[in-house]
Parts: C-alpha cells; sequence; structure tokens
C-alpha cells in the first residue's frame, strides 16, 4: 500500500453521465503509461461529491473491472451520510478493494465526538481497512495529534491522507505513528513531504504527471535532494499553470490530447473555454 496513487478523474459525458470507455482509458493512461502504484477512486478529483450513490457504484465497479489486480485500489466512501458510506464500503469490499477511506464529515461543525463516532460506525459495519482523509482547505475540519491519535488507535484505520501544507504536524504524525500509512496530498508539496518519510502520495496531476511524481519520491527517499527539487520545481511549473487554467477541467483537457477520453466535469463545475483548452494542449504536450 505504499508508493505514489493517482486520485482518479473519471470521465463525463457533456450531460453529466458516466463515460465509461473514457473512465476505461483514464485507468489504462495511469497504470500504463504513468506506471502508478495504485488509484485513489471516487476523491475530489473524481468528482464524488457531485454525484449520486449508484453512480458512484457504477465508477468503482468500472474501475475494478479495468485495473483487475495490476495496482492497489482505495475507495473513498466518506459521505454526510453515513448510511451511504457504510453501504459503499461494503459495496467495494466485496468488489475486493484493497482499502477504504473516508474524508472527515464537513459542513456541519461536526465536534471531534461525532467525527470519531462516524469512523468507528464505518469499521465496525465495513470488514475492510480505512485511511482517514484529512482535507481541512475543503472540509474546515482541523485535527490535532492527539485526536489522530486517537483515530490511528483502531486498528482497523491504517493510515491518513494528509492533505495540508501543516508539515510540524505531519512530522510530529510520522514520528508518533511509525508503522501507520502515512500519504501526503498536496503535490506541488511532495518533496517535503517525501524529506519527512511519507509512506506515499495521493494526488490529482499524477493523471499527468505520474511519472516525476515517482521520481521525487524516490529519489527523496535516497536522500538525492538536489535532484528531486529540480523536478519538483518543473512540477509546480506544470501545477501553477494548471492550477491558473482550472484544476480538473485542464487535466481533462491535457488526456485528452494524449488521445484520453477524459470527457467534462459534472456541473456545477464549468466548462473552460477554447482559450483555455489551447492553453491545456500547450501543456499536455510541454510536459506530459
Ligand atoms: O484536488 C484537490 C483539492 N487536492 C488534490 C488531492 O489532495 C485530492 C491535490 O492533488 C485527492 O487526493 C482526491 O481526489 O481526493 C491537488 O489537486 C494538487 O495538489 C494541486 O493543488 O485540494
Amino acid at each position: 500500500m505504499k508508493g505514489i496513487f493517482t486520485a482518479l478523474m473519471c470521465s463525463f459525458d457533456e450531460q453529466g453521465n458516466i463515460n465509461e470507455q473514457g473512465l476505461r482509458e483514464i485507468v489504462r493512461h495511469n497504470i500504463d503509461q504513468s506506471k502508478v502504484d495504485g488509484l485513489y477512486v471516487n476523491g475530489s478529483t473524481g468528482e464524488n461529491f457531485l454525484i449520486t450513490t449508484e453512480m458512484k457504484k457504477r465508477i468503482f465497479e468500472i474501475v475494478k473491472d479495468e485495473a483487475g489486480d495490476q495496482v492497489k485500489l482505495i475507495a473513498q466512501i466518506g459521505s454526510l451520510n453515513i448510511d451511504e458510506a457504510v453501504e459503499l464500503g461494503k459495496f467495494v469490499t466485496e468488489l475486493k478493494y484493497d482499502a477504504i477511506s473516508a474524508v472527515t464529515p464537513f459542513y456541519y461543525k461536526f465536534d471531534f465526538e461525532e467525527i470519531k463516532d462516524y469512523y468507528e460506525t464505518i469499521i465496525n459495519e465495513v470488514n475492510n481497512d480505512m485511511i482517514i482523509y484529512s482535507i481541512p482547505a475543503l472540509t474546515g475540519v482541523n485535527m490535532s495529534l492527539d485526536q489522530f491519535g486517537e483515530l490511528l488507535a483502531h486498528d482497523r484505520i491504517i493510515g491518513v491522507k494528509f492533505t495540508a501544507p501543516d508539515f510540524y504536524l505531519l512530522e510530529r504524525l510520522r514520528h508518533a505513528f511509525p508503522d501507520k500509512l502515512i500519504y501526503s496530498g498536496f503535490d506541488e508539496m511532495l518533496l517535503p513531504a517525501s524529506v519527512l518519510n511519507i509512506d506515499g502520495a495521493i494526488g490529482s496531476t499524477f493523471n499527468v504527471n505520474g511519472k516525476r511524481a515517482r521520481e521525487i519520491f524516490e529519489l527523496a527517499q535516497q536522500g538525492k535532494i538536489t535532484e528531486a527539487l529540480e523536478i519538483q520545481r518543473t512540477t509546480n511549473d506544470l501545477i501553477s499553470a494548471i492550477l491558473a487554467n482550472g484544476l480538473y477541467q485542464t487535466i481533462k483537457e491535457m488526456l485528452k490530447t494524449k488521445g484520453v477520453d477524459a470527457g467534462y466535469c459534472r456541473k456545477p463545475m464549468k466548462q473552460i473555454s477554447a482559450e483555455k483548452v489551447a492553453r491545456a494542449k500547450e501543456l499536455a504536450e510541454k510536459y506530459m
């Protein structure tokens, strides 16, 4: 379960339906071209919070069918509807996903007791290992070292996807929980996170930059920081350009340039202008 995991995109048609063939092509691109170690399915990048339960299930099925056992698969099943989270957790466990992951419950200001109960309910009902998905910038949920510790005390909670620029907390977590899996979630900060001895990374830009991500991670593990920094700089030139042009839309357009039918984003995400599509093409030609 260590290494580089792509936060998988999903291909949708212009009406917002799943484009099955396109999704299969995205999976194949990540496995065959980018050679990532695993896929993180139905996370933020998969536009998970914009789709129905049935669509989530279909995406889990298609990805497992296409990927088989070629790479590790983590299913993001977290939901404000805890019954949906449990239902999806059981569904992907039947499909033989390697682990489940759940975003911290958001929108309402849940206290830690409620957050803990959410994770305990899921792990008590679903027979699979859980990775906490912490992304305070989007959820508003900031957990302390002690609170992470209370969750990680469960054998079934095997790790954290840590998407935050708090390297002090990341270092404390690594030090306190050497046997748990810690994945970094911000691709532009992969090198400093790797220096802190994380186990892997989960990122959206790995859909188009997976090989560089692996190089950064592996060079850092070997202590070759100058070489890794060089690649992180190129990576960050790309990420800055992607962020300026529209994150998920630009990654989809870059994939299309390489013959992968990545489709469109679902509303309320907008379609980008022809000018931005052309910019994405340029980026694909320069960086992929
Ligand atoms: O897309 C976001 C939103 N974050 C991703 C990643 O943490 C999301 C990150 O790769 C993810 O793993 C998921 O799909 O669940 C960024 O897109 C990237 O670092 C550019 O900022 O914050």
